[in-house]
Protein backbone atom coordinates (compact mmCIF):
# COMPACT_ATOMS: atom_id res chain seq x y z
CA UNK A 1 0.00 0.00 0.00
CA UNK A 2 1.48 3.56 -0.86
CA UNK A 3 2.17 5.64 2.18
CA UNK A 4 -0.36 7.99 2.90
CA UNK A 5 2.26 10.34 4.96
CA UNK A 6 5.34 11.52 3.20
CA UNK A 7 7.81 13.20 5.44
CA UNK A 8 9.98 16.13 4.39
CA UNK A 9 12.19 18.40 5.58
CA UNK A 10 10.70 22.14 6.19
CA UNK A 11 13.35 24.39 7.08
CA UNK A 12 16.29 24.46 9.44
CA UNK A 13 17.47 26.93 12.17
CA UNK A 14 20.84 27.89 13.32
CA UNK A 15 22.08 29.69 16.35
CA UNK A 16 26.44 30.93 16.59
CA UNK A 17 27.71 32.41 19.60
CA UNK A 18 28.92 35.35 19.30
CA UNK A 19 32.76 34.88 20.53
CA UNK A 20 35.01 32.88 18.61
CA UNK A 21 38.61 31.39 19.69
CA UNK A 22 41.24 31.62 16.84
CA UNK A 23 44.31 28.49 16.77
CA UNK A 24 46.14 31.50 17.68
CA UNK A 25 44.53 32.42 20.99
CA UNK A 26 44.10 28.71 21.42
CA UNK A 27 47.09 27.67 21.51
CA UNK A 28 48.72 30.53 23.34
CA UNK A 29 46.54 30.07 26.14
CA UNK A 30 47.25 26.21 26.57
CA UNK A 31 51.05 26.65 25.95
CA UNK A 32 51.28 29.18 28.86
CA UNK A 33 49.29 26.61 31.05
CA UNK A 34 52.17 23.76 29.86
CA UNK A 35 55.04 26.29 31.15
CA UNK A 36 52.81 27.14 34.29
CA UNK A 37 52.35 23.12 34.97
CA UNK A 38 55.96 22.44 34.20
CA UNK A 39 57.43 25.39 36.43
CA UNK A 40 55.01 24.70 39.37
CA UNK A 41 56.04 20.86 38.60
CA UNK A 42 59.75 21.04 38.10
CA UNK A 43 61.17 19.25 40.94
CA UNK A 44 59.11 15.99 40.41
CA UNK A 45 59.61 15.92 36.53
CA UNK A 46 63.20 16.39 37.35
CA UNK A 47 62.83 13.82 39.51
CA UNK A 48 60.99 11.53 37.25
CA UNK A 49 57.51 11.17 39.09
CA UNK A 50 55.88 13.59 36.70
CA UNK A 51 55.97 13.99 32.98
CA UNK A 52 56.18 17.69 31.40
CA UNK A 53 53.33 18.45 29.55
CA UNK A 54 54.44 19.23 25.35
CA UNK A 55 53.46 22.30 23.64
CA UNK A 56 50.50 22.48 21.54
CA UNK A 57 50.80 23.90 18.09
CA UNK A 58 49.05 25.80 15.56
CA UNK A 59 50.19 24.35 12.65
CA UNK A 60 49.69 20.69 14.03
CA UNK A 61 45.46 21.12 14.19
CA UNK A 62 44.95 22.79 10.94
CA UNK A 63 46.95 20.19 9.29
CA UNK A 64 45.32 17.45 11.32
CA UNK A 65 41.83 18.50 11.59
CA UNK A 66 41.17 21.37 9.25
CA UNK A 67 40.09 23.27 12.30
CA UNK A 68 40.91 26.83 12.40
CA UNK A 69 38.74 28.66 14.81
CA UNK A 70 35.47 27.58 17.07
CA UNK A 71 32.52 29.56 18.49
CA UNK A 72 31.88 29.46 22.12
CA UNK A 73 29.76 30.55 24.63
CA UNK A 74 32.06 32.26 26.83
CA UNK A 75 35.67 32.39 25.81
CA UNK A 76 38.16 34.05 28.83
CA UNK A 77 37.32 31.34 31.26
CA UNK A 78 38.16 28.84 28.59
CA UNK A 79 40.90 31.15 27.57
CA UNK A 80 42.23 31.64 31.26
CA UNK A 81 44.94 29.16 31.77
CA UNK A 82 44.08 29.07 35.51
CA UNK A 83 40.91 27.74 34.59
CA UNK A 84 40.58 26.10 31.13
CA UNK A 85 36.66 25.94 31.59
CA UNK A 86 33.56 27.64 30.59
CA UNK A 87 32.05 29.55 33.38
CA UNK A 88 28.62 31.08 33.83
CA UNK A 89 25.71 31.83 36.44
CA UNK A 90 23.66 28.90 37.82
CA UNK A 91 20.23 30.12 36.72
CA UNK A 92 17.58 29.13 38.91
CA UNK A 93 14.75 26.73 38.31
CA UNK A 94 12.01 29.40 37.12
CA UNK A 95 14.77 30.54 34.35
CA UNK A 96 15.45 29.30 31.23
CA UNK A 97 18.25 26.60 31.14
CA UNK A 98 21.49 27.72 29.20
CA UNK A 99 20.80 24.53 26.83
CA UNK A 100 17.23 25.06 25.99
CA UNK A 101 17.83 28.78 25.70
CA UNK A 102 19.85 28.02 22.27
CA UNK A 103 17.80 25.31 21.04
CA UNK A 104 15.25 28.29 21.14
CA UNK A 105 17.09 30.21 19.17
CA UNK A 106 17.65 27.70 16.30
CA UNK A 107 14.14 26.38 16.52
CA UNK A 108 12.59 29.96 16.49
CA UNK A 109 14.25 30.26 13.12
CA UNK A 110 13.23 27.05 11.90
CA UNK A 111 9.85 28.18 12.52
CA UNK A 112 10.36 31.35 11.56
CA UNK A 113 11.48 30.37 7.87
CA UNK A 114 8.97 27.94 7.35
CA UNK A 115 6.20 30.15 8.41
CA UNK A 116 4.99 27.74 11.49
CA UNK A 117 3.15 28.68 14.25
CA UNK A 118 4.59 26.55 17.47
CA UNK A 119 0.62 25.46 17.91
CA UNK A 120 0.81 24.15 15.04
CA UNK A 121 3.83 22.02 15.94
CA UNK A 122 3.07 18.46 16.98
CA UNK A 123 6.58 17.67 19.06
CA UNK A 124 10.26 18.25 19.93
CA UNK A 125 12.90 15.96 20.32
CA UNK A 126 15.99 17.43 21.75
CA UNK A 127 18.46 15.81 20.09
CA UNK A 128 22.13 16.36 21.05
CA UNK A 129 25.30 15.22 22.51
CA UNK A 130 25.10 15.69 26.17
CA UNK A 131 21.86 17.00 27.75
CA UNK A 132 22.17 19.36 30.61
CA UNK A 133 20.77 17.68 33.85
CA UNK A 134 18.65 14.01 33.40
CA UNK A 135 15.43 15.70 33.70
CA UNK A 136 12.68 16.75 33.13
CA UNK A 137 14.13 16.79 29.29
CA UNK A 138 15.19 19.48 27.59
CA UNK A 139 12.92 18.86 24.93
CA UNK A 140 10.17 19.42 27.00
CA UNK A 141 11.72 22.99 28.51
CA UNK A 142 11.97 23.96 25.08
CA UNK A 143 8.42 22.90 23.48
CA UNK A 144 7.89 24.98 26.93
CA UNK A 145 9.18 28.14 25.73
CA UNK A 146 8.27 27.92 21.85
CA UNK A 147 4.63 26.90 23.13
CA UNK A 148 3.75 24.27 21.80
CA UNK A 149 0.93 21.72 22.69
CA UNK A 150 2.16 17.93 21.90
CA UNK A 151 4.87 15.63 23.27
CA UNK A 152 8.94 16.26 24.21
CA UNK A 153 11.87 14.01 24.71
CA UNK A 154 15.54 14.11 24.77
CA UNK A 155 17.63 11.63 22.55
CA UNK A 156 21.51 11.22 22.72
CA UNK A 157 23.23 9.26 20.53
CA UNK A 158 25.91 11.98 20.22
CA UNK A 159 27.40 12.80 16.63
CA UNK A 160 24.62 11.11 14.59
CA UNK A 161 21.80 12.72 17.03
CA UNK A 162 20.47 14.87 14.74
CA UNK A 163 20.45 12.69 12.12
CA UNK A 164 18.96 9.91 14.40
CA UNK A 165 16.27 12.80 15.12
CA UNK A 166 15.49 13.40 11.27
CA UNK A 167 14.74 9.46 11.32
CA UNK A 168 12.99 9.15 14.22
CA UNK A 169 10.61 12.31 13.50
CA UNK A 170 10.13 11.04 9.76
CA UNK A 171 8.59 7.70 10.94
CA UNK A 172 6.11 10.05 13.80
CA UNK A 173 4.98 11.29 10.14
CA UNK A 174 5.32 8.08 8.49
CA UNK A 175 2.71 6.64 11.17
CA UNK A 176 0.39 9.16 11.06
CA UNK A 177 1.26 10.25 14.73
CA UNK A 178 2.27 13.86 13.78
CA UNK A 179 2.31 16.10 11.06
CA UNK A 180 5.28 18.44 12.62
CA UNK A 181 8.11 17.36 14.38
CA UNK A 182 10.66 19.87 15.49
CA UNK A 183 14.15 18.53 16.16
CA UNK A 184 16.84 20.44 17.96
CA UNK A 185 20.23 20.18 18.55
CA UNK A 186 22.18 22.38 21.19
CA UNK A 187 25.29 21.13 21.79
CA UNK A 188 27.78 23.21 24.76
CA UNK A 189 30.25 20.99 23.70
CA UNK A 190 32.87 23.51 25.29
CA UNK A 191 31.46 21.82 28.68
CA UNK A 192 32.53 18.47 28.61
CA UNK A 193 35.60 19.36 26.22
CA UNK A 194 39.25 18.83 28.13
CA UNK A 195 40.47 22.16 27.70
CA UNK A 196 44.06 20.69 28.63
CA UNK A 197 44.29 17.99 26.45
CA UNK A 198 46.72 18.19 24.17
CA UNK A 199 45.33 15.79 22.24
CA UNK A 200 41.67 16.74 21.92
CA UNK A 201 41.77 20.84 22.74
CA UNK A 202 40.89 22.14 19.66
CA UNK A 203 38.69 19.92 18.21
CA UNK A 204 34.87 21.15 19.45
CA UNK A 205 32.84 24.20 19.63
CA UNK A 206 29.26 25.52 20.98
CA UNK A 207 26.29 25.88 18.46
CA UNK A 208 22.78 24.75 17.87
CA UNK A 209 20.73 24.05 15.21
CA UNK A 210 16.75 23.00 14.59
CA UNK A 211 15.64 21.15 11.91
CA UNK A 212 11.51 21.14 11.10
CA UNK A 213 10.34 17.63 9.86
CA UNK A 214 7.05 17.84 8.61
CA UNK A 215 4.15 15.58 6.49
CA UNK A 216 4.36 16.92 2.46
CA UNK A 217 0.76 17.50 2.99
CA UNK A 218 1.22 20.96 5.22
CA UNK A 219 5.08 21.88 4.21
CA UNK A 220 5.82 25.31 2.64
CA UNK A 221 6.17 24.45 -1.15
CA UNK A 222 9.74 24.89 -1.19
CA UNK A 223 11.05 22.08 0.67
CA UNK A 224 13.39 18.79 0.40
CA UNK A 225 11.63 15.45 0.17
CA UNK A 226 13.15 12.74 2.73
CA UNK A 227 14.19 10.07 -0.17
CA UNK A 228 15.40 7.46 2.64
CA UNK A 229 17.28 7.23 6.14
CA UNK A 230 19.02 4.76 7.61
CA UNK A 231 20.40 4.36 10.99
CA UNK A 232 23.73 2.35 12.52
CA UNK A 233 25.27 1.80 15.70
CA UNK A 234 29.03 -0.14 16.36
CA UNK A 235 29.73 -0.25 20.08
CA UNK A 236 33.52 0.87 20.62
CA UNK A 237 35.30 2.50 23.55
CA UNK A 238 37.24 4.58 20.64
CA UNK A 239 35.02 7.87 22.01
CA UNK A 240 33.86 7.78 25.41
CA UNK A 241 32.78 10.31 27.96
CA UNK A 242 32.70 8.68 31.26
CA UNK A 243 30.94 11.51 33.37
CA UNK A 244 27.39 10.57 34.95
CA UNK A 245 25.28 10.33 37.81
CA UNK A 246 26.77 7.01 38.99
CA UNK A 247 30.30 8.71 39.51
CA UNK A 248 29.32 9.53 43.16
CA UNK A 249 29.65 5.96 43.60
CA UNK A 250 33.56 6.04 43.44
CA UNK A 251 34.12 10.02 44.54
CA UNK A 252 38.22 8.72 44.14
CA UNK A 253 37.88 9.10 40.93
CA UNK A 254 34.54 11.51 39.68
CA UNK A 255 37.27 14.33 38.53
CA UNK A 256 39.15 12.15 36.61
CA UNK A 257 40.29 13.07 32.67
CA UNK A 258 37.87 9.99 31.49
CA UNK A 259 34.87 11.96 32.51
CA UNK A 260 35.19 14.27 30.27
CA UNK A 261 35.31 13.42 25.90
CA UNK A 262 38.32 11.03 25.58
CA UNK A 263 39.09 9.35 22.16
CA UNK A 264 41.88 7.46 20.30
CA UNK A 265 41.15 9.85 17.06
CA UNK A 266 43.59 7.45 14.64
CA UNK A 267 41.93 4.33 15.23
CA UNK A 268 38.20 6.45 15.23
CA UNK A 269 39.22 8.05 11.47
CA UNK A 270 40.79 4.05 10.41
CA UNK A 271 37.36 2.12 11.70
CA UNK A 272 34.59 5.00 10.90
CA UNK A 273 35.61 5.95 7.26
CA UNK A 274 35.17 2.71 5.41
CA UNK A 275 31.74 1.87 7.67
CA UNK A 276 30.30 5.06 6.89
CA UNK A 277 31.33 5.08 3.04
CA UNK A 278 30.01 1.56 3.00
CA UNK A 279 26.67 2.49 4.54
CA UNK A 280 26.62 5.39 1.90
CA UNK A 281 26.75 3.31 -0.99
CA UNK A 282 24.54 0.35 0.18
CA UNK A 283 21.64 3.05 0.86
CA UNK A 284 21.99 4.77 -2.14
CA UNK A 285 21.64 1.51 -4.02
CA UNK A 286 18.79 0.07 -1.67
CA UNK A 287 17.01 3.80 -3.22
CA UNK A 288 17.94 3.43 -6.64
CA UNK A 289 20.43 6.67 -6.01
CA UNK A 290 23.54 6.63 -7.82
CA UNK A 291 25.93 7.59 -5.66
CA UNK A 292 28.15 9.54 -8.45
CA UNK A 293 25.08 11.78 -9.37
CA UNK A 294 24.74 13.22 -5.73
CA UNK A 295 24.68 16.87 -5.99
CA UNK A 296 25.87 17.83 -2.53
CA UNK A 297 27.49 15.28 0.45
CA UNK A 298 26.69 17.74 3.69
CA UNK A 299 28.77 15.17 6.02
CA UNK A 300 29.65 15.53 10.15
CA UNK A 301 32.07 18.03 10.60
CA UNK A 302 34.75 15.98 12.36
CA UNK A 303 38.11 16.23 10.63
CA UNK A 304 38.71 17.67 6.61
CA UNK A 305 40.70 14.19 5.88
CA UNK A 306 38.17 11.98 7.36
CA UNK A 307 35.44 14.01 4.99
CA UNK A 308 37.75 13.90 1.80
CA UNK A 309 38.27 10.45 2.23
CA UNK A 310 34.37 9.74 2.45
CA UNK A 311 33.42 12.34 0.12
CA UNK A 312 36.14 10.40 -3.08
CA UNK A 313 34.67 7.16 -2.15
CA UNK A 314 30.96 8.00 -2.33
CA UNK A 315 31.64 10.30 -5.64
CA UNK A 316 34.59 8.49 -7.55
CA UNK A 317 36.51 11.55 -7.51
CA UNK A 318 38.00 14.05 -5.49
CA UNK A 319 35.03 16.00 -4.10
CA UNK A 320 34.81 20.04 -4.57
CA UNK A 321 33.96 22.45 -1.86
CA UNK A 322 30.79 22.71 -3.68
CA UNK A 323 30.35 19.41 -3.65
CA UNK A 324 31.07 18.75 0.20
CA UNK A 325 31.14 21.92 2.26
CA UNK A 326 33.26 22.18 4.95
CA UNK A 327 32.14 24.43 7.92
CA UNK A 328 34.64 22.81 10.34
CA UNK A 329 37.11 25.55 9.56
CA UNK A 330 35.49 27.98 11.63
CA UNK A 331 33.03 26.41 13.60
CA UNK A 332 34.86 23.16 14.85
CA UNK A 333 33.61 20.02 15.41
CA UNK A 334 30.12 20.80 16.51
CA UNK A 335 29.14 17.02 17.36
CA UNK A 336 25.52 16.05 16.21
CA UNK A 337 25.24 19.74 14.94
CA UNK A 338 27.82 19.73 12.20
CA UNK A 339 26.23 18.30 9.47
CA UNK A 340 22.84 20.26 9.43
CA UNK A 341 25.07 23.62 9.96
CA UNK A 342 26.87 22.24 6.34
CA UNK A 343 23.24 21.73 4.98
CA UNK A 344 21.64 25.28 6.23
CA UNK A 345 24.25 26.97 5.23
CA UNK A 346 24.95 25.53 1.94
CA UNK A 347 22.00 24.28 0.48
CA UNK A 348 20.24 27.02 -0.71
CA UNK A 349 21.74 27.38 -4.43
CA UNK A 350 20.41 23.49 -5.21
CA UNK A 351 17.82 23.32 -8.06
CA UNK A 352 14.42 21.41 -8.49
CA UNK A 353 15.16 18.14 -8.18
CA UNK A 354 18.54 18.51 -6.87
CA UNK A 355 19.87 15.05 -4.43
CA UNK A 356 21.86 15.28 -1.63
CA UNK A 357 22.81 13.83 1.51
CA UNK A 358 22.96 15.02 5.01
CA UNK A 359 25.29 12.26 6.94
CA UNK A 360 26.34 12.17 10.34
CA UNK A 361 29.09 9.67 12.31
CA UNK A 362 30.94 9.58 16.15
CA UNK A 363 30.84 7.80 18.86
CA UNK A 364 28.72 4.94 19.72
CA UNK A 365 29.82 4.42 16.87
CA UNK A 366 26.70 5.65 15.07
CA UNK A 367 26.13 7.10 12.06
CA UNK A 368 23.19 8.18 10.04
CA UNK A 369 22.48 8.81 6.46
CA UNK A 370 19.17 11.00 4.99
CA UNK A 371 19.17 11.20 1.43
CA UNK A 372 16.92 14.21 0.13
CA UNK A 373 15.85 15.65 -3.22
CA UNK A 374 15.03 19.36 -3.43
CA UNK A 375 11.10 20.47 -4.25
CA UNK A 376 10.65 24.42 -4.82
CA UNK A 377 7.74 26.15 -5.34
N1 LIG B 1 49.87 19.96 19.00
C1 LIG B 1 50.99 19.41 18.46
N2 LIG B 1 51.19 18.08 18.31
C2 LIG B 1 50.20 17.27 18.74
C3 LIG B 1 49.02 17.75 19.32
C4 LIG B 1 48.87 19.16 19.44
N3 LIG B 1 47.77 19.70 19.96
N4 LIG B 1 48.23 16.70 19.65
C5 LIG B 1 48.89 15.58 19.28
N5 LIG B 1 50.09 15.92 18.75
C6 LIG B 1 51.12 15.03 18.24
C7 LIG B 1 51.07 13.67 18.91
O1 LIG B 1 51.80 13.69 20.11
C8 LIG B 1 51.68 12.76 17.86
O2 LIG B 1 53.09 12.85 17.95
P1 LIG B 1 54.01 11.56 17.64
O3 LIG B 1 53.73 11.24 16.19
O4 LIG B 1 55.38 12.07 17.93
O5 LIG B 1 53.52 10.48 18.56
C9 LIG B 1 51.28 13.41 16.53
O6 LIG B 1 50.91 14.76 16.85
C10 LIG B 1 50.11 12.71 15.87
O7 LIG B 1 49.04 12.53 16.84
P2 LIG B 1 47.71 11.83 16.50
O8 LIG B 1 47.97 10.48 15.93
O9 LIG B 1 46.80 11.89 17.69
O10 LIG B 1 47.11 12.83 15.40
P3 LIG B 1 46.17 12.57 14.19
O11 LIG B 1 46.91 12.91 12.96
O12 LIG B 1 45.45 11.26 14.27
O13 LIG B 1 45.05 13.72 14.41
C11 LIG B 1 42.80 13.91 15.26
C12 LIG B 1 44.27 13.74 15.59
C13 LIG B 1 42.61 15.31 14.65
C14 LIG B 1 42.00 13.80 16.54
C15 LIG B 1 42.35 12.86 14.23
O14 LIG B 1 42.76 11.59 14.62
C16 LIG B 1 40.85 12.82 14.03
O15 LIG B 1 40.20 13.81 13.72
N6 LIG B 1 40.25 11.64 14.15
C17 LIG B 1 38.79 11.48 14.00
C18 LIG B 1 38.16 11.87 15.26
C19 LIG B 1 36.68 11.95 15.19
O16 LIG B 1 36.04 12.13 14.19
N7 LIG B 1 36.09 11.85 16.31
C20 LIG B 1 34.69 11.99 16.40
C21 LIG B 1 34.47 12.40 17.77
S1 LIG B 1 33.17 13.40 17.97
C22 LIG B 1 31.76 12.55 18.51
O17 LIG B 1 31.46 11.46 18.21
C23 LIG B 1 30.91 13.31 19.45
C24 LIG B 1 31.27 12.97 20.82
C25 LIG B 1 30.46 13.78 21.74
C26 LIG B 1 30.82 15.23 21.70
C27 LIG B 1 31.73 15.58 22.80
C28 LIG B 1 31.93 17.08 22.88
C29 LIG B 1 33.04 17.53 23.80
Amino acid sequence: MEATHRPVISSTGLFTPSESISNEELVESFNKYVELFNAENADAIAAGGVEALAPSSVEFIEKASGIKARNVMVKDPILDPETMSPRWEERGNDELSILAEIGVKAARQALERAGRRPENVDAVLCAASNMQRPYPAMAIEIQQALGIDGFAFDMNVACSSATFGIQTAADYIRAGNAKSVLVVSPEITSGHLNWRDRDSHFIFGDVATAVLVEDAAIAPPDHWDILGTRLKTVFSNNIRNNFGFLNRAHPETSNAADKLFVQEGRKVFKEVVPMVAQMIVDEAERLSIDPRGLRRLWLHQANTGMNRLIAHRVLGHEASEDESPTVLDTYGNTSSAGSIIAFHLHSEDLAEGDTGLICSFGAGYSAGTVFVRKTAA
